[in-house]
């Protein structure tokens, strides 16, 4: 038996020895025990890091749906899969068995079928979080078709972009949905997008608010009366180890979302091999992951992992807030959940309510507490482990990123010490290596560094759609043979991991990476703006918030500032969406610059955070007077 779940800290420490010393011998073996393969690979691993090309498990064919569902039939058919928590409490939860899981896939994976998608055909999902949504990229999955899952809370602007990139000819979207008291119209921004997409020939659209909504003849239809009329058996496409599973875009450095692609068998063994350690699921458990399956979380800890692991995997639509800020631990104590997996910027929300709303729910089935997508703050820490926990439950703080597709950096539930703000320990497999600024790898202990993986693993991405160069170039140039992260951090006295923060144009708010060109593209559309620049400063709920330095055209008029403020972060949400709005805005004369035009962000994030104590050396910039004029000004 390979050691599919660590029990004890001897344990991690054997098998962590292990997966680096024998890799391929380790994971043939993960591989070879706990999943259905229609045939076995090969050759276990073959890579360079230098093209970069990473393959796993070449020659072997599987369905990772058949490894999701079928093969639980037998089992666990009766069992709940999703557990679906609507947005409104007095709506009654909907549990999915495992056999209805495999019926409704089926159907729908019919439904696209009958709508012309094949196998490799790309197929964009702009759906909240309601059954459908899961069950349509299980659908995809099942018959070989790319998923493009984009986050329903993203602008017409951002969903064409995306729409248009990988070229998807089908998207699958509903009426609208519910957020807390409000309703959005999903089917109005997708008609928007849609002006711009030449290449959809179908609109599928689930019904869930019953909103009044256009439908376009010859291009969109219902989805239920087709769902309806569908076979609920669809024989699974057999795809290759390597052939693509979905796309899902993460903001880079430049306007340009990166379309990055997972593939099949690697990151089935990985998202599932972590999922049962790192949240020591144990059968009938119930799970729970708050975030949207619109995110790398989503797809990974709500979908595949669990679903590998014939896990009980809730949904939930709504948001912490609604109808009260206690519904979070409403959810936990109705559904008996054993894990709970969620964001710092939702803990620091809800910690900002005090303690009354926690108390006022029994806890006790809690065992595991997560935290992604951030940095998680010391005192956010302590409140998640004092009221959440009762300091008997441990927080697993997971470092991963949408580009590693599992994750990579944290500590092992009732194994791992666990230490606040602190990652811990790379998981099985992991590799990490800390850079100095001369691209030295830093030995030892107590090194503070740039965030490298230095050996493959079997989740990561194998590229960006339709930009290969631009995979090179993000990921592996920076550090020869290797994949840098874009993260800082830094290793303690005794091996833990704490992550820093973004070392790069990335700011994260709220959880939600967000690339500062997109926005700042956004804001030089607006016919009063020459030019901006946009920086995160320190925010006690969001993590960070962001601060825009703007440039007005001089056009000799007058215009009110708070009317161009409001413009602006209308702009925004046009583009990107209402998440990246600007907290702040300043109108300056000028940017700092250097020599070679790039904006000085250092400088300009120091005045944000308000701490111009130490500038460093300003004299080299092109245009050293302004950045008097910006630190008298400031917000
Ligand atoms: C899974 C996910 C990736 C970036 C990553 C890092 C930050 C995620 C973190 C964390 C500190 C953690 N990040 N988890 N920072 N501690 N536990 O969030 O993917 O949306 O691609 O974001 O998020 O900066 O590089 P993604």
């Amino acid at each position: 038996m390979s050691n599919y779940h660590i029990k004890h800290l001897e344990e991690y420490y054997q098998v962590y020895r292990k997966s680096v010393r024998e890799p391929e011998n380790f994971w043939e073996e993960v591989a070879g025990e706990h999943f259905l393969w229609r045939k076995k690979w090969n050759n276990v691993l073959s890579w360079d890091f230098s093209k970069p090309e990473i393959k796993w498990f070449e020659g072997a064919q599987l369905n990772i749906t058949e490894n999701c569902i079928d093969r639980h039939l037998t089992t666990r058919a009766d069992q709940t899969a999703i557990l679906f928590e609507p947005n409104d409490p007095s709506e009654k939860a909907e549990h999915i068995t495992y056999k209805q899981l495999y019926h409704r896939v089926n159907k729908m994976a019919n439904v696209l079928k009958s709508k012309g998608v094949q196998k490799g055909d790309r197929v964009c999902i702009y759906v909240p979080m309601i059954p459908e949504l899961a069950i349509a990229v299980l659908a995809c999955a099942r018959i070989g078709a790319v998923h493009s899952v984009v986050f329903a809370g993203f602008s017409s602007t951002a969903l064409a972009t995306r729409i248009n990139d990988c070229d998807c000819k089908m998207v699958i979207t509903s009426d609208g949905s519910y957020r807390g008291a409000k309703t959005i119209d999903l089917k109005g921004i997708v008609d928007d997008a849609l002006e711009s997409c030449p290449g959809v020939e179908t609109v599928l659209v689930a019904k869930r608010i019953n909103n009044e909504v256009t439908m376009k003849d010859g291009r969109d239809e219902w989805l239920e009366p087709l769902l309806e009329q569908a076979s609920d058996e669809c024989p699974a496409e057999i795809m290759k180890a390597e052939d693509p599973l979905f796309i899902l875009y993460t903001s880079g450095s430049t306007g340009q979302p990166k379309g990055m692609v997972h593939t099949t068998a690697g990151y089935m063994v990985y998202t599932a091999y972590t999922f049962k350690n790192v949240f020591q699921y144990r059968d009938g458990d119930v799970y729970w992951c708050t975030a949207d399956i619109g995110w790398i979380t989503g797809h990974s800890y709500i979908v595949y992992g669990p679903l590998c692991n014939g896990a009980t995997t809730v949904m939930f639509e709504g948001v912490p807030s609604y109808p009260d800020f206690g519904r979070f631990w409403e959810i936990v104590q109705k559904h008996q959940v054993n894990q709970f997996y969620t964001a710092p910027t939702a803990i620091r929300a809800l910690a900002k309510q005090g303690s009354e709303l926690v108390e006022k729910y029994d806890l006790s089935s809690l065992k595991v507490l997560g935290s992604v997508g951030e940095p998680i703050n010391e005192e956010a820490w302590h409140w998640y482990n004092d009221n959440v926990g009762k300091k008997n439950s441990p927080i697993v703080d997971t470092w991963w990123q949408t580009e590693t597709g599992g994750i990579m950096i944290t500590p092992i539930p009732y194994v791992t010490p666990t230490k606040p703000t602190y990652a811990t320990l790379p998981f099985i497999g992991i590799q990490p290596a800390l850079m100095d600024e001369n691209a030295e790898e830093l030995k030892g202990n107590q090194v503070e560094g740039r965030l490298c993986i230095k050996f493959p693993w079997p989740s990561m991405a194998r590229t960006i759609w339709g930009n290969h160069q631009r995979y090179k170039d993000t990921y592996f140039s920076a550090f020869e043979n290797k994949y840098f992260t874009g993260d800082g951090a830094l290793r303690d006295e005794v091996g833990y991991y704490r992550i820093t923060g973004r070392v790069d144009d990335v700011i994260i708010v709220s959880g939600h990476n967000l690339g500062t060109a997109p926005i700042e593209d956004a804001i030089n559309e607006h016919p009063a703006v020459s030019e901006s620049a946009i920086v995160g400063f320190p925010h006690d709920v969001k993590g960070n918030a962001l601060y825009g330095y703007v440039i007005l055209k001089d056009t000799g008029e007058t215009r009110n500032h708070d009317n161009l403020r409001k413009e602006i972060n209308q702009i925004i949400t046009e583009h990107i969406g209402p998440i990246a709005k600007l907290d702040k805005i300043q109108f300056t004369q000028g940017l700092p610059k250097t020599r070679s035009g790039k904006i000085m962000r250092r400088i300009l994030r120091k005045i944000a955070h308000k701490d111009t104590s130490n500038l460093g050396d300003i004299s080299t910039l092109l245009n050293p007077e302004v950045v008097q004029d910006i630190m008298d000004n400031a917000l």
